[in-house]
Formats: structure tokens, C-alpha cells, sequence
């Protein structure tokens, strides 16, 4: 299933988001405060068992070899510059861990959320900012021609410290753009005319997570549908 732009409510001028909702940009749409400290415990407590090895969490590198600030931990398919791949190829080799049913009902639960039609997501990467982590600027666009062509929305959920989200255009890594502060439970969603938007993370608020959590820096699980075939 594919989800097409004159599908998308949103992004016309003319939609109000669902309640709750804000819509930051024609097709992205943030929800604070999405999920409650329950979930996030869950969702929290799972990235922890997916960042166990084999095929845990590593650090990745850009094509130069210098390496992100980030962390990072792949389900389903395994993201690294610039592909996707069955194994960790820039870890341990390992086969990427399934695509949990947790983030089927998460992914279909953010559509929702968003007002657009569900998605059937098969990627995620679950992103680990430490309090000095930062990711510049850049599109999600190696996902595959007709899941770009076709809108298909990016999913990201915060958990932890509040981060500055920088969502800017879809021409240029640079002005304009807005800084949105997601903090934990936040929910955001981008896709039709916002899916090549570029965005990044300039900025974690160290220390400003639930304190229930107990998650020193950002967690961000981020959900696409790969359009990679098999
Ligand atoms: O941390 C986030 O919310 C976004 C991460 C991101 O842009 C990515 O993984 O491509
Ligand atoms: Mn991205």
C-alpha cells in the first residue's frame, strides 16, 4: 500500500490537524505529548533489549569516515550511509532484528494521529543522542522512488531529553526552517510536501527527561517504509 499526496488531508492550506495536533508545515504534523509515561516506559525498555548485540547499537560513520555523534540500532531493514541492508554491515555483520509488532501498532497509531492513511512500515532506527549529540541537516531520500514519490510519511518519536527539532524546506540544508522542541512522548510526523524536508537535531536539553525514565540524553524511534523490494 502506497500513500499518495491527494490522499494526505493535510498540506492543501485548507485542513485544520485533528485536535491536539499542530500542523508545522504543510504535511507535518506534531503531536505533544502523544504518548503517556506508560508507553514510553515500554517503548524505552524495548529499544534497550534492541540495542543488545547481536545487531545492536553502533556508531555509524559518514561516507568520509568520520563518525556521527549519534547511535543508532536498526529493525527490519539496516540503515547506514547511504543503503539498506539485511545485515549490519557497518556493526557485527549480524542479520538486522525483525520489524517488531510494537512499532506496527506504534507506526499504524501515528498515522492515525496524523490524519493519514496507515503505512506499512518496515524500518526503523532508533536514534541515541547523548546530551552533546547533534545531526546536521539532511533529507531521508534513499527510502525508494515510489515511497518518495508517493509522500510516504517519516515517523519520529521522542523519548527522554527534550531536543530542538530542526525542520526546515525541502530545497536547501539551510534557512528557512523552524526549531520545534519535542520533548518526550512527542510525536512527529512528516511526509507529502514535507517528506523531503530537511531536518536535524542541533540541540538535546541534558536533564530534561522524565525522571521515571531514567534516560540520560534522547532516544528518537524513527519508522519509514524502506520501498525496498522483499
Ligand atoms: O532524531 C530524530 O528525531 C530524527 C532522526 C533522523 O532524522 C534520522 O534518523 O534520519
Ligand atoms: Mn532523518
Amino acid at each position: 500500500m502506497s500513500v499518495s499526496q491527494q490522499q494526505l488531508p493535510y498540506g492543501s492550506g485548507n485542513a485544520a490537524a485533528p485536535p491536539g495536533r499542530i500542523e508545522v508545515a504543510p504535511g507535518a504534523v506534531w503531536a505533544p505529548a502523544w504518548l503517556d509515561g506508560a508507553t514510553q516506559a515500554e517503548l524505552l525498555a524495548a529499544c534497550r533489549e534492541w540495542a543488545k548485540p547481536p545487531g545492536g547499537m553502533r556508531r555509524p560513520r559518514m561516507l568520509n569516515g568520520a563518525p556521527f555523534s549519534t547511535l543508532a540500532v536498526c529493525l527490519g531493514w539496516h540503515w547506514y550511509p547511504y543503503r539498506y541492508s539485511r545485515t549490519c554491515d557497518d556493526g557485527d555483520g549480524a542479520p538486522v532484528k525483525p520489524f517488531p509488532p510494537l512499532l506496527d501498532r506504534l507506526g499504524a497509531a501515528a498515522c492515525d494521529a496524523a490524519g493519514v492513511r496507515p503505512v506499512p512500515y518496515d524500518a526503523a532506527i532508533i536514534n541515541y543522542y547523548a546530551p552533546d549529540a547533534r545531526l546536521g541537516l539532511h533529507q531521508d531520500k534513499i527510502e525508494g522512488p515510489a515511497v518518495i514519490a508517493a509522500g510516504s510519511p517519516v515517523v519520529t518519536i521522542s523519548l527522554g531529553d527534550t531536543c530542538d527539532f530542526r525542520l526546515g524546506n525541502v530545497h536547501q540544508p539551510t534557512r528557512p526552517y523552524q526549531d520545534l522542541q519535542l520533548a518526550s512522548g512527542d510525536l512527529l510526523v512528516f511526509g507529502g510536501p514535507a517528506r523531503l524536508a530537511y531536518h536535524g537535531v542541533p540541540k538535546i536539553y541534558p536533564g530534561t527527561g522524565p525522571s521515571a525514565l531514567a534516560l540520560a540524553g534522547r532516544l528518537s524511534v524513527t519508522l519509514r517504509q524502506s520501498g525496498q523490494p522483499g
